[in-house]
């Protein structure tokens, strides 16, 4: 590993309303690590609730900027993807993941959709090859929305701790090692979601409940994988990289709540990015039988 863990960090950049790169790269410069950016996209604004976002696609650029990179042989020791901008992006992280050491840590972000429904850019034609690509990820970040999607089923209301298991299989069975999904509604326990995880290693199922706060920011989940990222770049292990995830990214909500800031604005995250160097104090992660 290189002395400051360095990550290729594929993801669009969104200049208002803290999303992708604009949360990435604090929230792992704090824990760490080096981001080189390859941005997929350049927008005005995130797609959640901008509705007149200005959208210029990069991907002859990150063609060029892997080509340069080539050249440098520059050793990542992470590749972690989220937000894509066209298809043929799918093509290139595909790459990057193929020419990777096999030590590497590939986390692929599925970024698609949130609330059951997908976001403005993403096509069939996009989910489709997302379900290629994670088949060549170690790890996957999907919330419920994108869990759905890659398993082609319908986003459930609501999912029994049997079938969400069952889906959590599924998922590790197209390819990645590490599944984790986000956003999973707790039955019979109204305003509770969980983060629930399986490494197909040991194949233990881990869990961290999350109490809800109501309001929906963008941005969270590109938060909680960065703090995944570099919780494991530290060398973590992964239910302690879920709970600092979730223990961070349940602050900064409330952080924000408070405000009563219009919640396209993303979290506060300006406020809460310091605790991220405070020592671990409490640990609320479950395994489940
Ligand atoms: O946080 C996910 C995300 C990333 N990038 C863009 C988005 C969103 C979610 O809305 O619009 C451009």
């Amino acid at each position: 590993m290189n002395p400051v863990p360095r990550v290729a960090a594929v993801h669009d950049l969104s200049g208002f309303g803290r999303a992708s790169l604009t949360v990435v790269i604090p929230v792992l410069s704090t824990m760490g690590v080096q981001v080189c950016p390859l941005p997929t996209a350049a927008l005005s604004t995130h797609t959640g609730g901008f509705p007149d976002f200005r959208f210029t696609d990069l991907t002859e650029h990150m063609r060029q900027v892997l080509d340069h990179w080539r050249s440098l042989n520059i050793e990542f020791d992470a590749l972690y993807s989220g937000f894509l901008g066209s298809p043929d992006q799918i093509g290139i992280v595909r790459e990057m993941l193929r020419e990777m050491s096999r030590e590497s840590l590939a986390v692929v972000d599925p970024v698609m959709g949130d609330n059951g429904r997908p976001y403005r850019t993403m096509g069939p034609e996009m989910i489709e090859r997302m379900r290629g690509l994670v088949a060549h990820a170690g790890m996957i970040t999907p919330n419920l929305t994108e869990a759905a999607f890659l398993l082609n089923e319908e986003y459930p209301g609501e999912l029994d701790p049997h079938r969400l298991k069952e889906w959590v299989i599924r998922l590790s069975h197209m390819g990645p090692s590490t599944v984790v999904v986000t956003g999973v509604p707790v039955p019979g326990r109204k305003g509770l979601s969980s983060v629930v995880a399986r490494d197909r290693e040991d194949g233990r199922f881990w869990k961290v409940d999350c109490s809800y706060v109501p309001a929906h920011y963008p941005g969270t989940g590109d938060t909680f994988t960065s703090v995944i990222v570099g919780s494991l770049l530290q060398g973590d292990s992964l239910p302690l990289a879920l709970d600092r995830a979730v223990a961070f990214v349940s602050m900064a909500i409330r952080a924000s709540f408070g405000y009563d800031l219009p919640s396209r604005e993303g979290i506060l995250l300006e406020k809460v990015l310091g605790n991220l160097r405070a020592p671990v104090v409490t640990s609320s992660y479950e395994m489940l039988e």
